[in-house]
């Protein structure tokens, strides 16, 4: 059976593997996955022991974590879509270079205003989180900035799974009332607005927010939880 993504709302980093799928183009099923009232699922803990999203259910019934291994595994699927590359070459390098980088400074940054969202609102330590992300997030913004400067795509010639992960992350800033990204960095903007305007970006977008969504990929539908129990690898 196709391999079955788990996807965390609202607005989880697993947007970009999602965006991923849809530009790999080959079958695939997703799960959902509330966050915030998380299931209390046997299956959910033996695909994510530490109940986090994105993890992949492979074909052959193993899990798999973590967003940069999942990027990884559907880039190799098929290399001739350029969503990645082989290891030997040094476009894999800059590649493993931009998504260490999206994944360990910025999706990190967010952290403290992550915790803050989740405090009441009178909490005292609310606003140093929230000031904290601002200030770790806005070094990595000005980096982005300068990362798309003169150029279409944050590596190589085309779209890879760094811009994927990349416009799942970037959202974050406004979510969270921290930054006024057209106006702070407009050139990051335009850039996110053109990765906004694309069909499988669209597409992660209506699954997200539960809307009919057009599938430009290989989505074949959505599974729940306890239909994967005889899936599973023992
Ligand atoms: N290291 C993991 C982190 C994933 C992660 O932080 N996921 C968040 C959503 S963006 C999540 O599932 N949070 C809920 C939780 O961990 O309880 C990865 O990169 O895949």
């Amino acid at each position: 059976m196709e391999p079955v993504l788990f996807y965390g709302v609202p607005h989880g980093c697993s947007f970009g593997s999602i965006v991923a799928l849809e530009w790999l183009g080959q079958p695939y099923r997703l799960g959902r996955i509330d966050m915030l009232s998380k299931p209390d699922s046997a299956v959910f803990a033996k695909i994510s022991p530490l109940g986090a999203t994105p993890a992949l259910l492979l074909e052959d019934g193993e899990p798999l974590t973590e967003s940069l291994a999942i990027m990884y595994n559907l880039a190799k699927r098929d290399f001739a879509r350029g969503l990645g590359f082989s290891q030997e070459t040094r476009e894999f390098d800059r590649l493993n270079s931009v998504l260490s980088f999206l994944h360990t400074d910025f999706h990190s940054a967010f952290a403290p205003a992550w915790h803050a969202f989740k405090l009441d609102e009178g909490a005292p330590e609310r606003e140093v989180l929230r000031a904290t992300a601002r200030d770790s997030a806005a070094r990595c913004y000005a980096r982005l900035q300068e990362m798309v400067d003169g150029r279409d795509w944050l590596v190589g010639d085309a779209r890879t799974v760094a811009d994927a992960y990349f416009v799942g992350i970037a959202r974050w800033g406004e979510d969270l009332g921290l930054f006024d990204l057209e106006k702070e960095y407009p050139r990051l903007h335009a850039y996110r607005q053109k990765l906004e305007a694309d069909p499988g970006v669209i597409f992660a977008h209506a699954i997200e927010d539960g809307k009919p969504a057009k599938t430009s990929g290989g989505f074949l539908g959505h599974v729940e939880l306890d239909a994967l129990t005889p899936r599973l690898a023992a």
